[in-house]
């Protein structure tokens, strides 16, 4: 690991001309503000302070050539490489949910291809495009699965509530499923389709019903709540993460900065996860 760094925390703040409402470039930003209301809170429910065994470094924004929009995903892509070829793992803000995809490709050189996907979103992301680099909003797993990073015979859509034609063979455990049955038993069906293989964890903050997350770009009525999602997030202990990233915040359409605060305590959540298995692995 370079510099004995386990966690590279970054921000990728873009936004995409098919974006109906902008402003997720301003993400990043607001989330890292938010995290420091967090700072007490860190070790409720967990009991430890997640940076007592944990390198977490913040490695900065990630940086966009707004004159150059062609050159984003592979932008994306030197950064993701460049922090993963020192061993990090990475924790990434956004941002549209675009990013997720140079990510992966990132991530599928890596750590081999494919990956599991642990997806929550109030959106599949799987609408048809396959052209590789179009910065098409909504498109980013539909160019994975055909691109061979993830299975998604192994991989789970959480937290889904529109239609697409189109779910690629994907499992999803739907938002009325979760309401139905409970976080609980959501988190048991992720782990049994995820199993121990590696996992990328992406979070689209518009997982969370409006409610809970009015700051993003395109909220969808009946999703989870920021409990459900927790519950969920804090359970993934089982699961080797290789890879996460917390998108789709959109501080002009928040309130008291409640989706950023929501976003960092996913972020917050997933640090004790690490922290908790790398402190399991030394045990043995
Ligand atoms: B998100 C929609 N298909 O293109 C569109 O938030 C939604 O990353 C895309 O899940 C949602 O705007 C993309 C209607
Ligand atoms: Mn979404
Ligand atoms: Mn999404
Ligand atoms: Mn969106």
């Amino acid at each position: 690991e370079l510099d004995g760094v386990d966690v590279a925390v970054s921000g990728i703040p873009l936004d995409l001309a098919t974006t109906f409402r902008p402003g997720a470039r301003l993400g990043p930003a607001a989330v890292r503000a938010a995290s420091v209301q967090l700072a007490e809170l860190m070790a409720f429910p967990w009991g430890f302070d997640p940076f007592d065994e944990l390198a977490v470094v913040d490695y900065g924004d990630c940086y966009l050539d707004a004159h150059n929009p062609l050159g984003i995903p592979e932008a994306i892509r030197a950064h993701a490489r460049a922090i993963l070829a020192g061993g990090a793992r990475m924790l990434t803000l956004g941002g549209d949910h675009y990013i997720t995809y140079p990510l992966l490709q990132a991530h599928a050189e890596k750590y081999g291809k494919p990956l599991s996907l642990i997806h929550f979103d109030a959106h599949c992301d799987t609408w048809a495009d396959d052209s590789p680099d179009s910065l098409n909003h909504g498109t980013m797993f539909h160019k994975a699965v055909k691109e061979g990073l993830v299975d998604p015979a192994t991989s789970v859509q959480v937290g889904i509530r529109t239609w697409n034609e189109d779910f690629m063979g994907f499992n999803v455990i739907d938002a009325p499923w979760v309401h139905a049955h409970g976080a609980g038993a959501a988190l048991e069906r992720i782990l049994s389709i995820v199993g121990d293989r590696p996992a990328y964890l992406t979070f689209d903050i518009d997982c969370l019903d409006p409610a809970f997350a009015p700051g993003t770009g395109t909220p969808v009525a009946g999703g989870l709540s920021s409990a459900q999602a927790l519950h969920m997030v804090r359970g993934m202990g089982p699961v080797n993460l290789v890879g996460m990233d917390v998108v789709e915040v959109s501080p002009p359409f928040d309130h008291s900065e409640l989706t950023a605060l929501a976003a960092a305590h996913i972020a917050a959540d997933l640090l004790c996860v690490l922290r908790n298995r790398k402190v399991a692995a030394r045990a043995g």
